[in-house]
């Protein structure tokens, strides 16, 4: 793929994504409240705790390590980071606002100065280097104190907060950003209940009415931010954020190209259905019916949801999947966020993520046929073991080939004639990993000197994939 030239749009958005959590540290300061991702302990157990119960929302240091709470320290080194990217020819960077530290409780009537002048600071920043910022309004992020005193999106309440929030940001923010996103990768409150709707699953009843009372909630809370975006920055643009990972049929059985479809359904496009089109999916109605789940939609919901919908659509590419009715004469793809089988035809990473630059192209294209929005590559990348040479250096050749041939799908799809906006390449900078909770599974092209166990001076410095995306984007895109 990569000897071929691709001719990207002329203002085509190029940059690196992030999150607060992953990134920021300083979790205690500037009045922060804790949010989900600070109590969240770092390690193997982590992805467990995601999706099993108990839960307690609770730090305990005797028996844990938090790796968010230091993180890279953003917190304090934005000014260097930002730097970096500028140097790389970013013209935008992905990040997101943590909720706790303008709401530190998410209930309170007035927000925090203190968290909002951070803000301000990095925006500021990042306009001195002539990048936009593209915003994420929640991103693993919720407060704990909404999750304990009110379970979370469960509650209708919630909205009442998120809408003050978004008021307050949009208000306070309105000069300085232009591209804002509701929730970061919406749909995966159907596989990771914590981080995407702020509870966990206590009993098997939890999986069908709380869990699609909560998406309905988060509708809602959307479609008010769209609007309220609109009202207060009439020339931003707001999109939905979700994963996207085409579903395969593992052969041709028609029976397992149905499963296929109805994974393709539930998964890709159940919530983009309602943020896109502003109407849940005549499909869902069947799904409802059948897990006996009965929501709760007070008068206007419905109207409010059709009337303000996104202007285009985010989403993180990583994999696709593989599906089959009849699992047990294959392997499992594991490492996958959702399992499936393994596909023969791909390659995965040291984390079992399958590895698949066609499948972008092939989401480029369903998302576009479907939809007929502005799309937006937000996260995509690979995590991997780095090794630093003596010198320092650290040859991430295998970053630069799956980054290459990702691009280069997008191009493709570009030839497709899909409307594509920009790419985000996700973890610009070695972050703390979602999943795992730990630093060695990295994505940057800059390395941060820090380890699982939190040792390391937090030295930044350039991979060979940094020379690389710097020209790729001076070259816009011709030369991969
Ligand atoms: C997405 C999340 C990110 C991010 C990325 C990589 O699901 O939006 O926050 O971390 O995946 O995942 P991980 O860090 O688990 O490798």
């Amino acid at each position: 793929m990569s000897s071929k030239t691709y001719q990207f749009p002329k203002n085509f958005l190029w940059g690196g994504a992030t999150a607060a959590n992953q990134i920021e540290g300083g979790f205690h300061e500037g009045n922060k409240g804790l949010n989900i991702a600070d109590v969240l302990p770092g390690g193997k157990g982590r992805l467990n705790i995601l999706k099993e119960p108990g839960f307690n929302f609770e730090i305990d240091k005797e028996k844990y390590t938090y790796p968010n709470h230091e993180a890279i320290d953003f917190y304090h080194r934005y000014k260097e980071d930002i730097a970096l990217f500028a140097e790389m020819g970013f013209k935008v960077f992905r990040m997101s606002i943590a909720w706790t530290r303008i709401f530190p409780k998410g209930d309170e009537k007035e927000p925090n100065e203190e968290g909002l002048a951070f803000y301000d600071r990095v925006f500021d920043e990042l306009h001195k280097h002539g990048i936009e910022p593209v915003v994420t309004i929640s991103h693993y992020e919720m407060p704990v104190d909404l999750v304990k005193n009110y379970g979370g999106w469960r509650s209708r309440e919630v909205v009442t907060f998120f809408e003050r929030y978004v008021q307050a940001i949009f208000n306070r923010y309105k000069d300085k950003v232009k591209y804002w996103m509701t929730f970061n990768e919406i749909n995966s409150g159907l596989v990771m209940p914590i981080m995407g709707l702020g509870f966990s699953i206590e009993k098997e009843e939890d999986k069908y009415t709380p869990t699609f009372q909560a998406f309905h909630h988060q509708f809602v809370a959307s479609s008010l931010a769209v609007k309220a975006c609109h009202e207060i920055i009439p020339d931003a643009q707001i999109g939905c954020m979700i994963i996207y990972a085409p579903v395969y049929s593992y052969d041709s059985n028609p029976e397992n190209v149905m499963y296929a479809l109805e994974e393709e359904r539930l998964f890709n496009y159940y919530c983009a259905d309602v943020q896109v089109r502003g109407e849940y999916p005549a499909f869902m109605k069947r799904f409802f019916k059948e897990n006996n789940i009965e929501l709760d939609i007070k008068e206007g919901d419905l109207a409010l949801i059709k009337e303000h919908t996104v202007d285009y659509i985010g989403f993180s590419y990583y994999m696709s999947r593989t599906e089959k009715l009849d699992k047990s004469d294959q392997k499992n793809a594991d490492g996958n966020i959702m399992a499936g089988v393994r596909n023969p035809f791909l390659k995965a990473s040291d984390w079992g993520w399958e590895i698949d630059p066609t499948g972008l192209q092939i989401a480029l294209n369903q998302l576009y046929d479907r939809y007929r929005v502005p799309l937006f590559v937000v996260e995509n990348g690979l995590g991997a073991y780095d090794k630093v040479e003596e010198d320092g250096s650290v040859h991430d050749d295998y970053r630069i080939a799956y980054l290459r041939d990702h691009i280069a799908a997008m191009g493709e799809a570009i030839e497709d004639g899909v409307d594509l906006m920009g790419y985000t390449a996700w973890g610009c900078i070695d972050l703390v990993s979602a999943s795992t909770g730990e630093m060695s599974k990295r994505y940057g092209f800059i390395y941060v000197d820090k380890d699982d166990e939190g040792r390391g001076t937090l030295d930044r410095s350039r991979k060979k994939s940094f020379c690389w995306y710097k020209d790729v984007i001076e070259s816009n895109g011709e030369k991969l």
